[in-house]
């Protein structure tokens, strides 16, 4: 044997660089289900079990490909825990300590490989539309790294929804048609759900008896585990739910999970689907005229505009950006994240789904989870810990710039210009989660008033040195300076209350 050739659980793409530059004859496979990838954050069991069986399936693919495959599963008897122990296992079984790989999506299993006492081979992921030099020198001798310059490159360099050097329709971002609020009585498809197969349910079984105490429900489980039927999904996806997709991108309602969202990111994020495969299917289905250019537009900028992004940033910001902490936030995570008891309707629903289906879309993470966290100012490295283990399509290379970038304004405004806060308004006009729920969205202090409209103003008070010389916050400040005194005097007595709660455990 000449080399051994790692593919990780989330590397499951035959056209995969480490793949593509080994040798069927010579070089022999290395697959390894290992307990310290399972555990370093609790993970949703549905997200184990999505990663274990489509690990599986996925060796299978390559064996009847004629590739030799050392797989090892979770329940053998002398695997070693890591990756990197597996990888010294089989390097001893088959007389070799030449390694080829391509670049794990986290600095922690990146620097494991690069410490290990093997001669490993480090190929660039090239399943993303923007290298990482590419990233660096994008980013090289720029104020500010925002996504909306770096998504117009990417537009220019794909060539997707362009007539020649302009973007289609005139705007780079139709964003300005996408706030609509979705009504609960409209008709919409769901996402399309998989019977599992028998490889799924022996993997199922194997999840419920090691990780059956964590945090989630695993049965009935239902995604894609093949590329086959993560291509059908995006059938589903593309004929049924895109045309819609802007329009409703920013809604929540407490009956529907998933509106008219993809629920693409657990298969694109393990190799499944490809970024490229999916954007040239959305431009299919515009240029046949069949979505409008603001749901295109809308889906394409997430794929390739903040997929692509927050990878660059990822490593581009070093292995050290997870433990950012620039506004000092330091509260404990509350229990309601974890299932404790909530009387904040939103916030239960949010939380609700994400045990059911380890998913909540993009408003639920950022402006209810997100903001709670924020407003109630909970230590970053918690809520980054939380959303790594909840959902299935969580790596950290997407994860942490979205969440201590994006949510948590951790790193200081790297992502976000201004911290994504707001008031209960805001989700009252998105959503229809306040009509249910104990607390009023319309009061403003008193017991019975949103959580969300006490800690707003006091988030913006605590942190007035930082923000009120922001020029798009200023307004807001306006707005608090002219409240009358006895006013902020109740809400900030409010907020108190509420943190005390928090501190005390006492349902909020
Ligand atoms: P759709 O709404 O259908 O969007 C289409 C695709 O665009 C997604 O599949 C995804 O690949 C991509 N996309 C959209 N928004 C983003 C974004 N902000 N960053 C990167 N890609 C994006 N996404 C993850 O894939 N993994 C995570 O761990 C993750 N953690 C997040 C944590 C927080 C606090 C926030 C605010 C967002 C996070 N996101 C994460 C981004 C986004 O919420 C999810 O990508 C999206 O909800 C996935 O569902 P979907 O496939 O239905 O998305
Ligand atoms: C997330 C995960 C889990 C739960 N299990 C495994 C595993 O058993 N074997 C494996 O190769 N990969 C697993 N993964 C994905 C890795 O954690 C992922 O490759 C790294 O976090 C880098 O993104
Ligand atoms: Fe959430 Fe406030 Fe509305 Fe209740 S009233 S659902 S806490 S925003």
């Amino acid at each position: 044997v000449e080399r051994l050739v790692l593919v990780l659980g989330d590397q499951l793409s035959t056209r995969l660089s480490a793949l593509s530059r080994a040798d069927k004859s010579s070089d022999i496979i290395v697959m390894a289900e290992v307990m310290d990838e399972a555990r370093y954050v609790p993970h949703h069991p549905r997200k184990i079990a999505l990663i274990l069986s489509a690990m599986r399936h996925f060796a299978q693919t390559l064996r009847d490909d004629g590739w030799q495959v050392a797989y090892t599963r979770l329940d053998d008897q002398d695997a070693s825990k890591s990756i990197v122990g597996e990888l010294m296992r089989r390097g001893q079984e088959y007389g070799t300590s030449t390694v080829l790989a391509t670049q794990p999506g986290e600095w922690r299993l990146l620097e494991a490989l690069e410490n290990a006492p093997l001669s490993v081979t480090i190929l660039p992921d090239d399943r993303f539309i923007c290298s990482l030099p590419e990233f660096t020198e994008w980013a090289e001798g720029r104020k500010e790294l925002r996504m909306e310059y770096f998504y117009r490159e990417m537009r220019r360099k794909t060539g997707y929804l362009m007539e020649g050097d302009k973007p289609a329709g005139g705007k780079w971002n139709y964003d300005h048609d996408n706030r609509k609020r979705a009504r609960a009585d409209m008709l919409r498809s769901a996402p399309l759900q998989f019977t599992p197969d028998e490889i799924t349910e022996e993997v199922l079984d194997l999840v419920e008896a090691r990780f059956g105490d964590n945090f989630g429900t695993l049965r009935p489980f239902w995604f894609a585990v093949t590329p086959g039927q993560a291509k059908r999904a995006l059938d589903h996806f593309a004929g049924q739910l895109l045309p819609e997709f802007g329009d409703y991108q920013d809604a929540m309602l407490a009956g529907d999970k998933f509106l008219h969202h993809s629920v693409l990111s657990p298969y694109l994020n393990i190799g499944l689907l490809d970024p490229v495969d999916i954007c040239t299917r959305v431009v299919e289905e515009w240029q046949a005229g069949n979505v409008p250019i603001n749901a295109a537009e809308g889906y394409i900028r997430q794929v390739i505009g903040w997929r692509e992004y927050v990878r660059g940033l990822y490593f581009h910001e070093g292995p050290e950006y997870t433990a950012r902490n620039h506004l000092g936030h330091d509260r404990a995570l509350p229990a309601a994240y974890w299932g404790g008891e909530t009387r904040m309707n939103c916030l239960a629903h949010a939380v609700d789904q994400t045990r059911q289906e380890g998913y909540a879309h993009h408003i639920q993470r950022l402006m209810v989870t997100g903001n709670f966290a924020l407003l109630a100012g909970v230590e970053p490295a918690q809520v980054h810990d939380w959303y790594l283990a909840v959902y299935v399509d969580a790596y950290e290379w997407v994860e942490a710039p979205n969440t201590i970038g994006m949510s948590q304004f951790a790193d200081g405004g790297i992502i976000a210009s201004k911290p994504y806060v707001s008031s209960g308004n805001y989700i009252n006009k998105m959503s229809d989660y306040c009509a249910g729920c104990a607390y009023s969205v319309k009061e403003k202090t008193g017991e019975k008033a949103c959580p969300f409209n006490l800690l707003y103003w006091d988030f913006l008070h605590r942190h007035r040195d930082r923000f009120a010389k922001n020029p798009r916050m200023g307004p807001i400040y306006r707005t608090w300076e002219k409240m009358a005194e006895d006013r902020k005097t109740a809400v900030l007595e409010g907020a108190a209350r509420i943190l005390d709660d928090l501190d005390a455990g006492r349902a909020v």
